[in-house]
């Protein structure tokens, strides 16, 4: 069956098995993952169905906050992608809706976004943070390789790594929430404020890191591990590092506002971005993320999740509302980002 028959079928049994056809002929998206990932499934999601798709790419932590801004009178019905904590607390704080779609076919981390979110937020794929070196900058400096998050605070890294703010970016969140879950609270706090000093940019997004990392604009980066993988399969020296220590990991999640003008619509793309055949188009343009439906077929370049020391991250606890809240509020007087990005 060629590609668009494929989906053509996977729309139809989407539809069908909402029992509804398809109206609404706009659907305003919010993007959390890279713009060309969002732009794929957009134009093939308008393909499948005439209905337009107005899209933006922000970070996992503003669209929290548009989505905040907006409570009551959204221009979103969409928030696709991202990582799964911000999703999580949108759903506690009745920011967004169950789009009653079927999960049957996802992995059990994905049905478990949707457990904990009443069906409000659900696992659309999973990737773990992990560490990305350049090779040769690292080289060319005489600067041995870190193979364990403590390494990153050790002088040899004076200016060389970079990482998000996790005030914006869902990626830095995870980062500091898998901190906390390894180390402890305090020690958590101790190590990334220690990491601070060698850090030379806070960026917006969480996958800048890794990009500059590929440019020589920085030696390290703190990121997901596909992101790295990305720049390794695009011709860049970088080097993915699962943490000596275990690390944490993401379950990115798709919801539908609260209040969505265009709700059969963003149904419609709920169910859309849980076939297999829509979350396979992500390694098309490089995203390499673990698909969450267990028909999808698994990109070769994907970290394999089975063969690094993962927590048990505690996705209800770190994505409550008031424990980011607080631990946002530590990281800024304790950490802090000297020249925080608008
Ligand atoms: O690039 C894809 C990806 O790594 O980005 C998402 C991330 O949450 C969005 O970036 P921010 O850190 O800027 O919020 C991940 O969900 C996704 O895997």
């Amino acid at each position: 069956m060629k590609k668009t028959n494929v989906i053509s079928a996977a729309i139809l049994l989407a539809t069908s098995a909402m029992g509804s056809t398809v109206h609404a002929e706009e659907l305003n998206v919010v993007c959390s993952s890279e713009q060309d990932h969002c732009d794929l499934v957009a134009q093939t999601f308008e393909a499948e169905t005439g209905i337009d798709v107005l899209m933006v790419r922000k970070s996992t932590g503003e669209t929290l906050a548009q989505v905040r801004a907006e409570a009551g009178n959204p221009k979103i019905d969409v928030w696709y992608a991202g990582t799964g904590d911000p999703h999580i607390i949108a759903a506690e704080e009745g920011l967004t809706q169950p789009s009653g779609a079927d999960t049957s076919e996802l992995l059990g981390w994905a049905r478990n976004m949707a457990d904990i979110t009443n069906g409000r937020a659900i696992g659309i794929y999973a990737g773990a943070l992990g560490i990305g070196y350049n090779s040769e900058i690292l080289e060319e400096k005489g600067i041995a390789p870190p193979e364990c998050w403590a390494d990153l605070a050790d002088p040899r890294f004076a200016g060389e790594v970079q990482v998000a703010n996790p005030n914006s970016s869902g990626t830095a969140y995870t980062e500091l929430a898998t901190f906390v879950q390894l180390f402890g609270e305090d020690d958590g706090f101790r190590l990334l404020g220690e990491i601070g000093k060698n850090v030379n940019s806070y960026t917006k997004s969480g996958s800048a890191p890794t990009k500059a990392a590929a440019r020589g604009e920085t030696g390290v980066s703190i990121s997901f591990m596909h992101g790295m993988v990305q720049q390794t399969v695009a011709g860049f020296p970088i080097v993915t590092v699962a943490p000596c220590e275990g690390t944490g990991y993401e379950v990115g999640a798709v919801s539908v506002i609260e209040g969505a003008r265009n709700f059969e619509a963003a149904q419609n793309w709920v169910e859309f971005v849980l076939t297999p055949e829509v979350q396979a188009l992500a390694a098309q343009v490089g995203s390499y993320q673990v698909p969450s439906n267990s028909n999808s077929v698994m990109p070769p370049e994907a970290p394999d999740l089975a063969s690094i020391k993962l927590i048990d991250y505690d996705f209800a606890t770190y994505g409550a509302s008031d424990t980011r809240a607080r631990l946002l509020e530590r990281w800024d007087t304790e950490v802090g980002d000297p020249n925080p990005q608008q």
